[in-house]
């Protein structure tokens, strides 16, 4: 079973739909969260993790005085717990290309638009403005470039004629409970890994 860490920042709804499926023996995830670790001390998804025993840990940016340093004490976390794949739930913060390199291939990001579409942050609200019919999520690997990883799987959602930016919101994050353990679950079974042109290969 590969070992995973999730990194959140926040309500960790994204974290349930994992702990969810990776709790559940019929999902056959092939991987189990072993570390839950917030840059936000006071996140709600670190009681998520708290509930069914999975270790947490805090380590919060403001206690570093680089990018670097705060990621690298990240990694040696990860290290600490022989963590194999790292999903970004919710996690707010970008990345150093040291990081990204460091897990190429095993660090996944859910988006919530359909990349290469509305990349970046109010992604939902980019596609409203764009008139759009239907969005939806995106997870992909991490690379430096921000969003632009090669993506593993996606879910769309319609865009209806009087949604507002909180109502489609709500919807992608539903898709995207259903892309994210999809995804990891692709990754942990080794159906997809990421080739050295930074493209997918399917098995
Ligand atoms: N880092 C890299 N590549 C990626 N992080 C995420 C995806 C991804 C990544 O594909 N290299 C917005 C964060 C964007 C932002 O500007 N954050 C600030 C801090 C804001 C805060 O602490 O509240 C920052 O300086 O990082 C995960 C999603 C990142 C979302």
């Amino acid at each position: 079973k590969k070992r995973v860490g999730v990194l959140i920042s926040g309500s960790g709804t994204n974290l349930q739909a994992l702990i969810d499926a990776t709790l559940d023996p019929l999902s056959q995830m092939g991987c189990e969260i072993v570390l839950v670790l917030s840059n936000k001390p006071n996140a709600q998804g670190l009681e998520r993790a708290e509930r069914v025993n999975i270790p947490t840990k805090v380590l919060s940016h403001k206690d570093y005085s680089s990018r670097e340093d705060f990621d690298k004490a990240i990694h040696n976390e990860l290290i600490a717990a022989s963590v194999d794949i790292v999903c970004l739930a919710g996690f707010m913060r970008i990345l150093s290309g040291e990081f990204t390199r460091k897990w190429k291939g095993k660090l996944i990001n859910v988006h919530p638009a359909l990349l290469p579409l509305f990349k970046g942050t109010h992604a939902q609200k980019q596609a409203l403005e764009a008139g759009v019919r239907v969005s939806g999520c995106s997870v992909h690997f991490v690379e430096e470039d921000v969003d632009a990883g090669a993506i593993i799987t996606q879910e769309t959602v319609p865009i209806e004629v009087n949604d507002t930016e909180d109502i489609l919101i709500e919807r992608i994050k539903t898709a995207e409970h259903k892309a994210f353990p999809r995804a990891l679950k692709l990754l942990a079974t080794e159906k997809v890994k990421l080739g050295d042109n930074n493209k997918i290969i399917w098995s």
